[in-house]
């Protein structure tokens, strides 16, 4: 199958791309590196060294006689991803191309609006570009967990019949998302639905939870393979941050009280499931939700299983909440549908958390610890956030 991997040069992006390629498929990576630019912006960056996209797919060619086509392209660009797609013409499209980090999205009023138009725009063209080349091409475009926020009833995958007045219908489930950035992905799942009525779209939508983890089979396979692992207050999540916290002796900064719950998956399983969604493409004009997530934890939780993992001494805080979030709540989502199409899960254990621990030793010294704090707040409403080190300064 001919498999374009949007974002492919991300943490995510980059190990589906190797993952899928290793599978036999015929593999393209898209990206414009934006990412980098975020790196340069906020001056942080990832904790593993990465090599440029280029090198990457070097590599992988020596490493493992397999050839990755890579197109440096932006997808708010029209004209410049109908092209890639007339020139690759896949059979499937991986959609990891946005901006992904709620934190960022949060910042100012700027970075609201750029992540919005990033993610809806870029996703809009997609959709225009493969309901004018060919509707056949499935889109396996990621979502999120966050998308539903905490709702107080059983969170289904996508859809939810609904009886009201003695009629019954099948509606989306509602969302309650909890920042800008995740309101871009509620925003692309309706446009994407829509698209799926009107043009008879194929469209897989992935609602993924915390992804933690940062090796997989075909990145640790040569260093210049590696993907990245942030561990900065903006782009660093949850899980990755305790370990790497943990290591330089830091201690775990869980924000408010602890019993936040959220939905996990480690990075084995995303690429499986990004596999598992494109060998079985949704029937034309489906648009399918899966909710792409193994287990749940609190936060306190998170924070207690790898201070228990760490051989040395972590201790555990309990930092102000800079973000608006319901802690005392309910937390019940059903994920069975990649597990029917065959997905093993990989739990939070010991062993994943052991290899993050020696990853984090190895590069700790790169880490810059004043990128740790948590400095974006969520209760302030700005043009312009002058209060934090941007732009490198
Ligand atoms: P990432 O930021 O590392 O990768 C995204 C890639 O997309 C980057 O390389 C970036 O340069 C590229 N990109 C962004 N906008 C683009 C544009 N307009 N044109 C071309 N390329 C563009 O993020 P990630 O952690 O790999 O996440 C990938 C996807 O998975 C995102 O959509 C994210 O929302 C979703 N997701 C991530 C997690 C997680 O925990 N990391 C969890 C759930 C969902
Ligand atoms: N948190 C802490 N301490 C920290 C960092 C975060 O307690 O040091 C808490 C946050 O308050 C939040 C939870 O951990 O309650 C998750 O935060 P996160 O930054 O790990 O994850 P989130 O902002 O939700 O975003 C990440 C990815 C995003 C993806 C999402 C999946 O960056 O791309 O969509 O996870 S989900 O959460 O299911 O929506």
């Amino acid at each position: 199958m001919r498999i374009l991997v949007l974002g492919g040069d991300g943490y995510l992006g980059w190990p589906t791309a190797m993952y899928l390629s290793a599978r036999g498929h015929d593999v393209g990576v898209l990206d414009n590196g934006l990412r980098r630019q975020y790196d340069h912006e906020l001056g942080a960056g990832s904790l593993v060294p990465i090599e440029s996209m280029a090198t990457r797919v070097r590599a992988w060619r020596e490493v493992s006689g397999k050839a990755i086509a890579s197109y440096t392209t932006d997808l708010c660009d029209a004209d410049g991803l109908y092209a890639v797609l007339r020139e690759f013409a896949p059979d499937a499209v991986v959609h990891f191309a946005e901006q992904r980090a709620a934190p960022y999205s949060m910042i100012d009023r700027k970075h609201a609006v750029h992540t919005q138009v990033n993610n809806v725009v870029g996703t809009l063209n997609l959709m225009y570009a493969i309901g004018e080349l060919d509707r056949d091409v499935h889109v396996v475009k990621l979502g999120t967990m966050g998308e539903y926020g905490q709702p107080n009833i059983e969170i289904e995958e996508g859809w939810l019949e609904v009886t009201h007045k003695g009629r019954t219908d099948r509606m989306m489930f509602p969302k309650k998302p909890g920042s800008f950035y995740h309101l871009s992905k509620v925003h692309d799942s309706h446009n994407l639905e829509f698209g799926c009525r009107i043009w008879g779209l194929r469209v897989t939508d992935l609602n993924q939870g915390v992804v933690y983890g940062q090796e997989t089979d075909e990145t640790a396979l040569d260093p210049r393979l590696a993907t990245r692992l942030d561990y900065d207050s903006v782009f660093g999540t949850v899980i990755n941050r305790f370990a790497i916290q943990a290591v330089l002796g830091e201690p775990l900064t869980v924000y408010g009280g602890g019993s936040q719950t959220r939905a996990t998956i480690d990075i084995r399983d995303t690429v499986e499931c990004i596999r598992l969604a494109c060998e079985n493409p949704a029937d034309r004009g489906e648009f399918r939700v899966f909710n792409q997530a193994t287990e749940k934890f609190s936060l306190s939780q998170m924070a207690e299983t790898v201070r228990a993992a760490y051989p040395g001494v972590a201790e555990v805080v309990h930092v102000d909440n800079p973000r608006v979030e319901i802690e005392d709540h309910y937390y019940s989502f059903v994920h069975t549908a990649l597990e029917s199409l065959g997905l093993q899960p990989h739990t939070l254990s010991d062993t994943l958390l052991t290899s993050m621990f020696k990853v984090v030793e190895e590069h700790a010294h790169r880490v810059d610890r004043e990128a740790m704090k948590p400095v974006v707040d969520w209760r302030r409403a700005a043009n312009e956030a002058p209060a934090l080190r941007l732009s490198g300064s």
